[in-house]
């Protein structure tokens, strides 16, 4: 039987969890702002906070990684050998099915708050085609559009926000008419939130009525798939797959036949593309096997030694670089969801705005926790990985300049065009460091090289210097 929940009760409980000054102005507080405060202190969780505080936030190393581990395996971009090459064709065939009958939905993630790129606003909305300047979410919505149109069928797009930009991602959306999608194909929820602490693991208030915030990561999106509606709308459409992308990379090929056959042929439960590194540094995840079991170790938490480790043919012993695109099945996340999991968090140093113990509103260096999608790959009965070419699929902007910034992701998106166009026939002008001019290709004119073969008649001379929007 639950007690009466009364000031003094709630005092008495935050005090016993060393979160006593979470009341610390609450003689300040007129009563709209006392009711709004108890609420949010009675909807923490005090006792699964305490371990998060000391398995997490008062942590030093970021997470323990067991030594008795493996590089995984994966399929390579192509198959190997006649029994791996029937393989590839039946998955591609499966693939095309289940998409041409609307079993496969896009999933981008996008609550993040894009800190790094400098842009004001949602990070979909960033300009960053290299010939007409479309966004992110313009080049998606396009890519979707463009394979219901193929496929003769309609596939959803769930989109996950956080409280950081949802607002301001819906109107976005709906002053652009959904950029041509039906909007009730557009399915836009939000994740969840966890506090933020101090370094001794006090909780940190925003201002002197409401707690502090942070959105809870990626990983948050298993369940705030579930618990948005967003699993209860694809079992409705029949949507039996996700495929999911980050909000930052224009190269994603989102429906992908060979992806998504693979995963089915192979009973997966959960699963990755992945690329080779560039060097032992590169800011991706790591494939590994930990009991059997796939398992993404984050760039920051690979040690040095097993980063630079090599094979004797000198490739990287850990070479398998995670680039965040899986598929993930709607059973999964809903079996995940009905007997209830936790994903491990991992800390994160950021400058957060907080109350000071006098009161006053500063921003320092605190802790937020978040959970990673990829920390779902080893509850999966089932993981596979498939290999894929970085110049076809992955163009991460995370910066404004230099590495992994716009102006690679637009070079890789010219450079992608360009071999497309030469692959189909068309004469491209080059420079010894690229091509001589900006091309961008539409989904709508082409998702795959393979499409570009019937409209060579389409594209017109390419000089040196030209800009080209092939759509
Ligand atoms: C991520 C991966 C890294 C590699 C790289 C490829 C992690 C921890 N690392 O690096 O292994 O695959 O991407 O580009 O993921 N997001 C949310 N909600 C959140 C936090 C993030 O939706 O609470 C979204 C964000 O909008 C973006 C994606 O998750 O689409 C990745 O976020 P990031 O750019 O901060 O990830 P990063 O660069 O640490």
């Amino acid at each position: 039987m639950n007690a009466r929940i009364t000031l003094e009760n709630t005092e008495e409980l935050l005090q016993k969890h060393g979160q006593g000054h979470l009341l610390a102005f609450w003689g300040q507080l007129d009563a709209g702002q006392k009711q709004c405060l108890l609420s949010q202190i009675r909807s923490l969780d005090l006792p699964k906070i305490d371990q998060w505080v000391a398995n997490y936030v008062k942590k030093a190393a970021p997470v323990e990684i067991s030594h008795d581990f493996t590089a995984a395996e994966s399929y390579r971009p192509h198959p190997i050998g006649a029994e791996q090459q029937s393989k590839y064709a039946k998955a591609v065939e499966l693939g095309k099915e289940l998409i041409s009958a609307g079993k496969v939905g896009a999933f981008v993630v996008a609550g993040g708050q894009g800190t790094r790129l400098g842009f004001d606003g949602p990070k979909g909305n960033f300009p960053i085609s290299p010939v007409k300047n479309r966004t992110f979410f313009q080049i998606f919505a396009d890519s979707i559009a463009a394979v219901s149109q193929k496929y003769q069928t309609v596939c959803p797009w769930y989109i996950m926000t956080s409280r950081l930009n949802h607002g301001e991602t819906v109107e976005i959306l709906r002053s652009n008419g959904y950029y041509g999608l039906d909007e009730k194909s557009v399915f836009v929820f939000q994740q969840g939130t966890l506090p933020n602490f101090g370094p001794d693991g006090r909780i940190l208030l925003a201002d002197k009525a409401n707690i502090a915030r942070s959105p809870d990561g990626h990983g948050g999106s298993l369940k705030a798939l579930h618990q948005s509606g967003a699993l209860e709308d694809m079992k409705k459409r029949g949507v039996e797959y996700l495929s999911y992308f980050q909000v930052d990379n224009a190269l994603i090929n989102i429906f992908d036949p060979l992806f998504v056959g693979l995963h089915v042929l192979d009973n997966a439960e959960m699963s990755s593309k992945a690329v080779v590194k560039t060097g032992p540094q590169e800011k991706v995840g790591n494939f590994c096997l930990v009991d059997g079991k796939v398992t993404v170790i984050e760039y920051s938490d690979l040690p040095d030694e097993l980063a630079e480790k090599r094979r004797s043919d000198g490739s990287l012993a850990f070479q398998l670089g995670s680039i965040a695109i899986h598929i993930i099945s709607r059973s999964f996340v809903e079996k995940l969801n009905s007997k209830g999991f936790a994903l491990p968090l991992h800390k994160a140093v950021k400058k957060i705005p907080h109350v000071d113990e006098q009161g006053n509103t500063v921003e320092s260096d605190r802790i937020k926790l978040e959970s990673f999608v990829f920390d779902a790959l080893p509850l999966a009965s089932n993981s596979m990985i498939l290999q894929t070419l970085r110049n076809e699929e992955f163009a991460p902007t995370k910066n404004a300049t230099g590495v992994d910034s716009v102006e690679t992701t637009r070079q890789m998106m010219v450079a992608r065009a360009a071999d497309w166009l030469e692959w189909a026939g068309a004469a491209v002008p080059r420079k010894p460091d690229g091509s001589d001019c900006l091309l961008e290709i539409a989904p709508s004119f082409a998702l795959e090289k393979e499409d570009l073969k019937e409209k060579l008649g389409d594209v017109p001379q390419i000089k040196p210097g030209d800009s080209i929007y092939l759509a």
